[in-house]
């Protein structure tokens, strides 16, 4: 560009080269203003070149101020526009990427279940950040729209939630996680009850209890009724059975008669879960 500048009556024209040059960085730059003050003599036509840094997107005006003794001119407004050249897709992060977890028994359900992540992006752009089921059985989200995310009522199977990030020119970025929910680990078997098929009650230290080998160890059993070979109740043991010994072969503390008993094992539904016969031998 040039410039007419007059130094009193006379005009001297002068050739002034103005450059401008800007960098345009990933991050959240402010405009920085800058001016220059930039003698120079009647003979001067160096060119003037200008440096300004730090411009992020939006419409400039500049325009070059020249002083020439009392003389002060100024050059038209010119515009300087920057824009983005490529869209930098929004950052997204999730604090963790895999929850593993374990229902501890059926009646319960993963009632809260926490998740976060966050996104960056252009710090001109305008981001939406939203959390979304992928995949996976209903759950209830509630989303903060900030990147938190808190579950209510997840049931077993595998989930996938993403947080997605869209900025306002399309980019789109997801990170996702992945919620195993795993049902209650199963009861222990009830063991296997066994009885001593004979018991001799004689005070010799040698099998002098009857007993049903596990019953102490099943949960849930009531009682085990004795009754003699007519039918006739002899007694109704109930837990605990201390070392799986459940009956003393006697009828309230009266010695029972040799012969065979016979018995049954009830739990707490009044269910028979075992009967047989014992011989009572002295
Ligand atoms: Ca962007
Ligand atoms: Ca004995």
């Amino acid at each position: 560009m040039s410039f007419r500048v007059y130094n009193g009556a006379a005009e001297i024209t002068k050739t002034v080269d103005a450059y401008f040059e800007y960098n345009i960085k990933p991050g959240c730059g402010q405009p920085v203003s800058h001016s220059i003050s930039y003698p120079f003599g009647a003979s001067n036509t160096n060119p003037i070149r200008v440096t300004i840094s730090g411009l992020t997107v939006g419409d400039y005006t500049y325009r070059i101020r020249v002083v020439s003794g009392a003389t002060t001119l100024y050059t038209p407004w010119y515009r300087l526009k920057i824009v983005k050249s490529d869209n930098a897709l929004p950052v997204v992060t999730v604090s963790r990427t895999l929850v593993d977890t374990t229902r501890k028994a059926d009646s319960e359900y993963i009632s809260v279940l926490n998740l976060n992540g966050q996104a960056t992006d252009d710090c001109t752009d305008t981001l939406s950040v939203s959390w979304v089921k992928t995949s996976g059985p209903s759950a209830i989200m509630n989303d903060d729209f900030k990147g938190n995310l808190t579950l209510n009522d997840l049931s077993e199977g595998e989930y996938v939630f993403a947080l997605v990030a869209e900025d306002d020119r399309g980019g789109v970025t997801r990170a996702e996680v992945k919620v195993i929910v795993r049902p209650p680990p199963l009861p222990p078997p009830p063991p296997v009850l066994t009885y001593m098929k004979a018991f001799s009650p004689n005070d010799d230290t040698i099998d002098d209890r009857w007993k049903v080998t596990g019953i102490s160890a099943t949960p849930d059993i009531t009682e085990v009724l004795v009754v003699n070979q007519f039918g006739q109740r002899i007694e109704t043991l109930r837990p605990p059975f201390i070392n799986d010994e459940v009956w003393d072969g006697t009828q309230f503390g009266k010695p029972m008669p040799d012969g065979a008993y016979y018995f049954i094992v009830k739990d707490k539904t009044n269910q028979e879960i075992k009967r047989g016969s014992v011989l009572l031998v002295r």
